[in-house]
């Protein structure tokens, strides 16, 4: 250590979560310096401002030398593969992310999920359920709440964390005690090379967990072999599991284990994605010994959802129009698609933006099986078109015509659909901007 008395920081990334290690640290009294690759990262001056004993070095990380340093922290943003990071590990430097900083401090129990896709569904719906029945809940991490932030609150009775692949990576202290997995379908290959490397970083949140939720749809789920697990495994899964999302006439319905059936018709959260996403809320509130009872089942039925998330933008000209923006890659779409099949006479999708080099197999096949057409734009338009019929699909200029065309085609009684199975950063800031563009296009149309 450089100076026994002050730990000498470097937080690499100057994010959200950066931000919130340069605070932690400072409360601490620890030095702390800052790098980041781009050389004005948002909000920069505004940060010296604030924090003028704090140094900010804009670097490329692969000339940068952490030897001086006793710690580093590390955003999710930034690989720790790098190879500069690679080089102050084996020089026993301490490489962690603001999770693993979080973890050391708390004294509360942890409910930790993660999964390429619904994390934030099933975060933000604990929080809802556990709150509703006094059990006091912070809900925090990939969600969009920095974890180091909430240390500045008094702790509640259980945190709730939404961990990324990304954050997964720098995590060593996690012992939560419930922890699931929702599912493995691609995404971040650009970062994590293979699914196998993907769903192996993922599958480590069951390390030293009391209890794991397990999805018996998710074709990884055997690298948590029950038998070698020492604490209480439940599952879920379609058709399967139990806690058993079946189709019925109307929709989903959710099965558990003492036998009560609860029928898409009592959710406001729609789409047979959903009806797993609640049976993995009530898998993980039971490990957490909290009871499936008519308290519980009434704060799932007045959970109204995430906005971009399969969210009703408008029907009262007889068109349902959903935005679903956050779907930002193949099986989220394929999810959404799949679950508004039988919503609607028709189903219209609207697709495209920056496919991160995704395989778009499985979202490719959701629209040949359920839609009627599917309007595509933005930087892999081609790609997708190229996939599908011509018939079945039809390359657009924007967001804008995409929503024309819809409402030309679209007649009362059909579904149109904004579910892109691609990023937004090719147009948009981020993908809450797609959506809040596409609800002011459909809230602007003639009814
Ligand atoms: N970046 C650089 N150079 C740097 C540092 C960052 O170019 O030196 C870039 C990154 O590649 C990234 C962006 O800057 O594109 C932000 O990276 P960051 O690590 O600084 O991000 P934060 O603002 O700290 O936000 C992070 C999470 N971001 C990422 O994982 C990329 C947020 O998740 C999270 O909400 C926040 O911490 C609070 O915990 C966002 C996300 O996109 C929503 N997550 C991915 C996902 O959901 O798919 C994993
Ligand atoms: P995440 O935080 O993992 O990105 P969200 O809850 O924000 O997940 O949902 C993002 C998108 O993923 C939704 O808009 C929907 O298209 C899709 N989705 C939601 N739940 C599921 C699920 N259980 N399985 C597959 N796709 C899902």
């Amino acid at each position: 250590m450089s100076n026994f008395l002050r730990k000498n920081i470097i937080v690499v990334g100057l994010g959200v979560s950066g931000r919130s290690a340069v605070d932690y640290c400072l409360r601490k009294n620890w030095s702390c310096t800052v790098i980041d690759t781009r050389a004005v990262p948002p909000g920069l001056n505004e940060f010296q401002q604030c924090y003028p004993e704090v140094e900010f070095i804009h670097a490329d990380l692969t000339q940068f030398d952490f030897s001086k340093f006793d710690q580093v922290v590390l955003s999710p943003g930034i690989s720790i593969d790098e190879p500069m990071i690679q080089e102050a590990l084996n020089q026993g430097i301490e490489v962690v992310g603001d999770v693993e900083l979080f973890l050391r401090e708390i004294e509360v129990p942890v409910i930790a999920i993660t999964g390429s896709n619904g994390k934030s569904t099933v975060c933000d719906l604990l929080g809802h359920c556990l709150n509703h029945v006094g059990i006091k809940t912070e809900v925090a991490g990939n969600i969009g709440t920095p974890v180091l932030s909430l240390l500045e609150q008094p702790q509640p009775d259980v945190y709730v964390l939404e961990l990324s692949s990304f954050q997964l990576e720098t995590i060593s202290s996690l012992k939560a005690a419930v922890a699931c997995v929702l599912n493995v379908t691609p995404d971040h290959l650009d970062r994590h090379l293979n699914m196998a490397n993907y769903a192996a970083i993922k599958y480590r949140i069951y390390q030293g967990a009391s209890a794991a939720v397990v999805n018996l749809n998710d074709e990884f789920n055997g690298l948590l072999p029950s038998a070698e697990f020492a604490g209480k495994v439940s599952t879920f899964g379609f058709a399967s599991g139990d806690y058993t999302v079946t189709s019925n006439a109307s929709g989903y319905q959710v099965e558990l284990p003492d036998n009560q059936v609860l029928d898409e018709s009592m959710f406001l959260l729609k789409g047979h994605h959903n009806g797993l996403n609640i049976a993995a809320v009530c898998a993980v509130l039971n490990a957490f010994n909290v009871a499936i009872e008519s308290d519980l089942i009434a704060a799932l039925a007045s959970y109204r959802g995430l906005p971009h998330r399969c969210e009703l933008v408008r029907s009262n000209d007889g068109i349902t129009w959903i935005n679903d923006s956050k779907a930002t890659n193949p099986g989220a779409a394929a999810a959404a698609i799949n679950g508004f099949s039988n919503h609607g006479k028709s189903l219209f999708v609207i697709a495209g933006g920056d496919a991160k080099g995704n395989d778009l197999s499985e979202f490719i096949d959701a629209v040949k099986r359920h839609a009627k057409q599917c309007f595509v734009f933005g930087q892999d338009a081609e790609r997708i078109s190229e996939q599908l019929d011509n018939r079945l699909c039809e390359s657009v200029r924007d967001l804008n015509q995409a929503v024309d065309k819809s409402r030309k085609v679209a007649t009362p009684g059909d579904v149109v659909l904004l579910s892109p199975a691609c990023a937004s950063i090719d147009m948009y800031p981020n993908y809450m901007a797609r959506g809040e563009h596409f609800k002011a296009l459909v809230g602007g149309l003639h009814g």
